[in-house]
Parts: structure tokens; C-alpha cells; sequence
């Protein structure tokens, strides 16, 4: 039985763990009448789940939403509302920065599932999180030129990053709609499933969570750090990392059971 996390209590977002405690933890965006559009107060709420995660012994988090839209993106009535001048939307897209950054680089792994429409900021939501996993009904695409905007929370960074600089600029100019095989076939999501998202994505933090936390730790935080860094740099980091992990004295159980012939073997699918 999934209950509150007793250490949020947000408006937008809802975050549950099993009452096994077993580290799983799902996050919810829950402003499905505004398709889970992302305003100010949202982002937040974003902000302190990814920050405080690590520190509170989150193995993985889900990342899912209510309703029929996994996210519409920037909440477009608040943006229009609040009339903002340049320097205030360069903070918003901050924090929104904010936000993102701690999820992709916090240590935990995230798995997204994803569900009708991954758009706008949606999908700079999305490409924050480890692994994406989506379903049928799933579809992504970069609105802001049609709207008169331009993206703010990364896109640059990881949406060019998952399908390549000219996918992203034919999105953008063409208001061009990926889903379905197209979609994995450019890198957009890493599974899709015929039947729910959430389920596979439940699956998979499982089997993410059996991991060691400083090994998960370090797939999920130096790996992007690394791919920001020269290759010389990167290869001195990884070496560091590897030396730390590699080492850490929780692994020696497993080691052992290797070298016993107990561990399972890595074999083809079946
Ligand atoms: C919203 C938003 C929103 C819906 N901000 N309120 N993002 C976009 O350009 C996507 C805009 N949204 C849509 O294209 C559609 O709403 C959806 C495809 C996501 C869903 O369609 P549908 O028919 O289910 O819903 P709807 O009737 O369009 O909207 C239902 C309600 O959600 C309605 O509110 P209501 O109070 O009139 O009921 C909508 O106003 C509200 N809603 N989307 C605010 N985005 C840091 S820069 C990032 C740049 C961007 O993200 S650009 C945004 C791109």
C-alpha cells in the first residue's frame, strides 16, 4: 500500500512510498486539469523533492502524472498573467534549471512514465529523468515556435542531446509530433509498452533499487557530469568515481558470490 512521503507536503506534485519503506518512492504531478502544465509554484515543489531525495534515502523515483497528459509544459495562463519582464523569466527558467539539474545530476535514479502529451517544457521534464518509459497513447513535441517562445528548461541541453541538434531545431520550427516506434527510433524514450507505463516503470525502479546506492549513485550524477567534461577529464574523473565504487566494501558480498558461482549469470533474452 503506497502512502505520503511525511516529509512533503505539496500542492502539485504528490509523493508516495511503500508502507515497506523499501526506498521506491513515486512522484506525482497532479494538476491534471491544466494537463499538469508546470507553473512557478510546481517547479518548487520540483526543486525540494530532488534536492531532499538524495539526503532521505530515495532508491528511485517514478515520475508520473494524473490524467490524460503526462505534461503540457509551461503553464501558459500563468506566463501570460504574470506579463513578466526579461529578467524575471531568466529566473524562472532558473529555477526551472534548478529543478531539473537536481534530478538529472541528484543520484537517483528517475524513471518517467509517460503517457499522452510530453510537450513544451513537458519534455524538458521528461529528458531530465534517467529512464523514459512510454505508452500508446505518449507523443512529444516542441510547441514554443508555434506559440512565440522559445524553450527555457534544457531543451537545448537534453532534448538536442537525446535526438540530435537538427531533430530538435525541425521540432521546433515544424512543430513536428514524434510517437509511437518513430519516437524510439530517435531516442525520445528507452521502452514503449503496449500496456501502462507506470506499471513498466514500477518494474524497472525495482530493478534499479537492487543496485547499490553509491553505484546507482554514480550512474546517475557522473555520468552527466562527465559528459560535460573534455574526454581527458572525463576519463581522470571516471577512474576517481571507479576507484571509490569499485571498492566500497557493500560490494564484497556480491563480489564473493561471483567468484562462488551463486550470482546470477548475464545471459541473452530469452
Ligand atoms: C494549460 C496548458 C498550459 C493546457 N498552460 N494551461 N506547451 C504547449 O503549447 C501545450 C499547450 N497545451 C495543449 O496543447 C493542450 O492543452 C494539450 C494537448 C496538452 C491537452 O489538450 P486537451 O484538449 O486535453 O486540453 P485543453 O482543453 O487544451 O486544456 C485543458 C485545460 O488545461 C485548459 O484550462 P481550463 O481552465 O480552460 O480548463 C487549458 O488552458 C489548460 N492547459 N495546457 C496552462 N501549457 C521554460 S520555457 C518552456 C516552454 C514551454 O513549455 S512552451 C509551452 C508549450
Amino acid at each position: 500500500m503506497a502512502q505520503h512521503h511525511p516529509a512533503f507536503s505539496f500542492t502539485n506534485v504528490t509523493v508516495t512510498q511503500d508502507q515497506e519503506d523499501d526506498g521506491i518512492w513515486v512522484a506525482t504531478l497532479n494538476r491534471a486539469s491544466k494537463r499538469n502544465a508546470l507553473d512557478a509554484a510546481t517547479i518548487e515543489e520540483l526543486i525540494e523533492l530532488f534536492s531532499k531525495a538524495p539526503r532521505l534515502g530515495a532508491k528511485a523515483i517514478v515520475l508520473a502524472a494524473a490524467g490524460d497528459h503526462f505534461c503540457a509544459g509551461l503553464d501558459l495562463i500563468e506566463h501570460h498573467d504574470e506579463d513578466r519582464s526579461p529578467a524575471d523569466f531568466m529566473h524562472v527558467c532558473l529555477r526551472w534549471h534548478e529543478a531539473f539539474n537536481k534530478m538529472e545530476y541528484g543520484g537517483v535514479p528517475v524513471i518517467a512514465a509517460l503517457h499522452g502529451a510530453v510537450v513544451g517544457g513537458g519534455l524538458e521534464l521528461a529528458s531530465s529523468a534517467h529512464v523514459r518509459v512510454a505508452d500508446e497513447s505518449t507523443y512529444f513535441a516542441l510547441p514554443e515556435g508555434q506559440r512565440g517562445l522559445f524553450t527555457g528548461g534544457g531543451a537545448t541541453i537534453r532534448v538536442a542531446d537525446l535526438v540530435g541538434k537538427s531533430r530538435m531545431i525541425d521540432m521546433m520550427l515544424t512543430g513536428r509530433v514524434y510517437q509511437g516506434q518513430e519516437a524510439m527510433d530517435v531516442g525520445l524514450m528507452q521502452y514503449l509498452v503496449s500496456g501502462s507505463s507506470f506499471d513498466k516503470a514500477m518494474e524497472l525502479a525495482r530493478r534499479a533499487a537492487a543496485n547499490l546506492p553509491l553505484s546507482n549513485f554514480a550512474i546517475c550524477s557522473a555520468v552527466s557530469h562527465m559528459q560535460n567534461m573534455s574526454a581527458l577529464d572525463a576519463a581522470y574523473c571516471e577512474a576517481v568515481i571507479a576507484g571509490v565504487v569499485n571498492t566500497q566494501p557493500d560490494a564484497r558480498a556480491r563480489l564473493d558470490a561471483f567468484a562462488k558461482k551463486t550470482a546470477a549469470r548475464v545471459r541473452p533474452n530469452d
